[in-house]
This record gives C-alpha cells, structure tokens and sequence, in this order.
C-alpha cells in the first residue's frame, strides 16, 4: 500500500534528475502514468513497451543509446533482472499487479489485500495535476478512484456523478470516448505512435481533443477515426458468436492487437458471459479473457490450463494467457466444462 510519504518520495525523485527515460505499458493506465509524470518533468524520453508483460532486456540497449540519469516504469508487471542489473542508474518501478520482493529497484506498488489501483492514479497522488488524464487512466484500467467525484464536478459533460459503474464511465460517456483515443492510439504503425503520444505531452486540455481544436488535435483524432473503422468491423464478426449463454469466444489473427478493447467491450454487453479473445500470432493464441460477478476467470483459468502447453494468469475478472495453437481447442474445451 501507498502513503503520502511515498508519493513524495517519487515526486523528490523525479525533482531530481535532469535525463529520465520512461518505459510505460501500451494501454491507456500506462500512457496516462506516462504522460502525467512527464506533462510535470517536461524533460526526457517515453518508451512505450509492446507485447509483453515484462520489460525485456532488449531494452537494455534503449538505455545505453540515451544514458539517463534515472528510469522510471510505470504500469509493467515484470521487468527482467538481466535488465535490472545491467541499468546502471536509479530504477523508480511503479505498478499495481502482483507484488515483486526484492526487485533491486526503487520500488512502490499501491496493492492491499489482493487489489491495488491503477498506476495512473499513483502518478495523480504525485504530481497533483492534469486530473482529466488521471481520470482517464483509471477508467481505461476498469476503476473509479476516490478523485472520480472532483473530475465530475469539473467536467459535468464529460462524466456525470450519476455513472457510478467503471464500465457505464467507458462506454456511455465522453471521458470513456476520450479513454478509446487513448487505447486505439498506441496500436499500428511506431512512427505514427510516437507522433501521437508526443501531441499527446503537449494538449492543453480534454476539449482540446474531442472537439478537435487544434491541428495536432485533428491529427490524433484522424489516426483515431481509422484505427476505429478496423475496430468496428471486428466487433461486427465478434457479435456473430453470441448464441452461446454461458461463453463467447472469438478469435482473428489481424496484426493490429484489439484483444483487450473487444474483451472489455463484450463483457459490457454480455455482463453474464464468460469472453474469450484470441488472436493468433506465430504459432499461438494470445488470449484475452473476463468474466463478471460471481463467475471468477483466474480460478477456471488456472484449471484449464493443466494439461495445456501455455500460461496465463491476473486478476480475478481479468486475464491474459498464451496458448500453443494446437491446445487452443482443448483449452477451451476445459473452460466449458469449468463453467
Ligand atoms: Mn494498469
């Protein structure tokens, strides 16, 4: 659990250094941690890091060619100890998931008792500015933090103070539609990435965005406005599998990722269903499934994987899981027989 007097130690941390490289998860908590540590520092270098959980030591080399003073990662899991011994300056590590002991990094997790809240909200407790993308880091992580009700106040249009569900603030609201840019944004193209997470740094405020005021504005939303059409059409074929009570399985292999966009999306409308979303990629199912109220996903997950060439793991209504291609099949054979 986190203090007062940890956010400041942080906050001391990032007064202190004149070259930060920060390495963030690519979803919307870890580009909001990102960009709200940074919007405060105005100096050094965002990372975002793709694909996998764990910051790998291919970013070892990320390091060398920048020489910080200091590196930040927010909103990672792991971070390999090859990666840890060979960064020769302070590692700051701020996260949510499981608790790693003796990291041999500075390290602040917010989890008590099983849960913990999303990274950007650590951010938000340390620098005390740009609630609006706090807000929206939260919200894309599933959570409503205490600071929900400030942000309502402020920006009634954006979020009333009637929504009190984390999934009513993502799908029926403005704020959730500013979570969306945020989240399809960090897909496709790395130049096209960077661009947009550099505008990113420098928008003024969330009106700015939604209302496509500026030309860096409408250079987002463009982006945006593709990446959604692609999102669509998939969401289209998902709906196609719904005839299952218990289950809702679907599965692509685009190479732009929306497994975590659309396992959210169908778990919202199919509160009572357990969503799987695989996406194939060189030879295995990378999976993403939910679950909702008593139905826990972690438990029958950590069933159906015995048995199974592959590996998974998460939180209790959500999960991630790699699965060799050929077991993709009897996994979820397993699930049905859980459920
Ligand atoms: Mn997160």
């Amino acid at each position: 659990m986190l203090t007062e007097k940890h956010y400041k130690e942080i906050k001391e941390e990032l007064d202190n250094c004149k070259r930060p490289l920060f390495f963030f998860d690519d979803d919307p908590d870890g580009l909001c941690s990102f960009l709200l540590l940074y919007r405060y520092k105005r100096e050094g270098k965002g990372i975002v890091v793709k694909s996998s959980p764990e910051l790998k030591p291919m970013f070892i080399k990320t390091v060398e060619n920048y020489s910080p003073d200091k590196v930040f990662i927010v909103d990672k899991p792991m971070v390999s100890p090859d990666f840890i011994d060979a960064v020769k300056v302070p590692i700051i590590w701020i996260d949510h998931h499981d608790i790693i002991k003796n990291s041999g990094t500075k390290y602040y997790n917010s989890r008590k008792d099983g849960f913990g809240e999303p990274a950007s909200c650590i951010c938000y407790r340390v620098v005390k500015q740009d609630l609006w993308i706090a807000a929206c880091g939260a919200v894309g992580d599933w959570y409503l933090p205490d600071f929900i009700e400030e942000f309502s106040e402020k920006y009634p249009d954006l979020l009333s103070s009637k929504i009190k569900k984390p999934e009513k603030a993502l799908y029926e609201t403005k704020l959730g539609e500013i979570v969306r840019i945020l989240s399809f944004i960090l897909k496709g193209k790395t130049s096209e990435v960077l661009s947009c997470i550099k505008i990113l740094t420098r928008i003024k405020t969330p009106y700015e965005l939604l209302n496509n005021e500026t030309s860096q504005a409408n250079f987002i939303i463009k982006r945006f406005n593709k990446i959604k059409e692609e999102y669509e059409a998939m969401l289209k074929k998902a709906l196609k599998n719904i005839e299952d009570n218990k289950m809702l399985l679907f599965t692509y292999s685009n190479t732009m990722s929306f497994t975590g966009d659309l396992s959210n999306e169908l778990l919202y409308r199919f509160p009572k269903k357990l969503i799987i979303v695989a996406r194939e990629k060189s030879g295995e199912m990378k999976c993403s499934l939910r679950s909702s109220g008593h139905v826990s996903v972690s438990n029958i997950l950590k069933k159906a994987l015995v048995g199974i060439d592959g590996y998974g793991g998460g939180h209790e209504h959500a999960c991630g899981a790699c699965i060799k291609k050929e077991d993709f099949t009897r996994f979820v054979e397993n699930i049905r027989k859980e459920l």
